[in-house]
């Protein structure tokens, strides 16, 4: 399938905030993301002028999490870029296969929890840019 940052879309997790003031509980329940989850991982300590990612993936779906503080995530499809911020524990950034992703700006303690579709294979990382823009410019990615 053709994959254009059209793609990419926020997910609302449901947030349950505690009626006596004990803060909030969020609850990630198998129906609210497009995929079977095969892999949970997280980055964390990251300093703040590292970059994560770097790469696309060919099948690999995954979910991001800002579970603490902040970060950016970098999304190009080929033809355009955009940055996020994702900075919610209760927001989850979707990106489909097919997407060159950076991560940066982390801030002090951030947690960036990624949720994912597939077990870990490096055959479905892209990890030269222009080897990602020749891979997208076949009709189907
Ligand atoms: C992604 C971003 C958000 C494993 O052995 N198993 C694993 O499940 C993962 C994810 C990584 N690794 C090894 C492979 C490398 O030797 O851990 C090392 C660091 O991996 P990588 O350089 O791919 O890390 P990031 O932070 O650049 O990318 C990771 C994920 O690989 C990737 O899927 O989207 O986090």
């Amino acid at each position: 399938m053709k994959t254009s940052l059209n793609d990419i879309h926020f997910i609302e997790i449901p947030k349950i905030s505690d009626p006596d003031g004990r803060g909030n509980l969020s609850v990630i329940e198998k129906n609210i993301l497009p995929y079977k989850v095969e892999r949970i991982y997280y980055l964390y300590d990251v300093p703040s002028d590292s970059t994560r990612g770097g790469h696309a993936h060919i099948k690999l779906q995954q979910s991001l999490i800002a579970l603490s503080g902040s970060f950016d995530v970098v999304l190009d499809d080929g033809k355009k870029r955009k940055i996020v911020t994702l900075n919610k524990p209760n927001k989850a950034l979707y990106i489909a296969p097919g997407i060159w992703r950076e991560i940066e700006n982390f801030s002090s303690g951030a947690v960036c929890l990624a949720i994912v579709s597939e077990v870990y294979k490096e055959e479905d990382y892209i990890r030269d840019y222009q080897e990602f823009l020749n891979f997208k410019s076949d009709r189907q990615h």
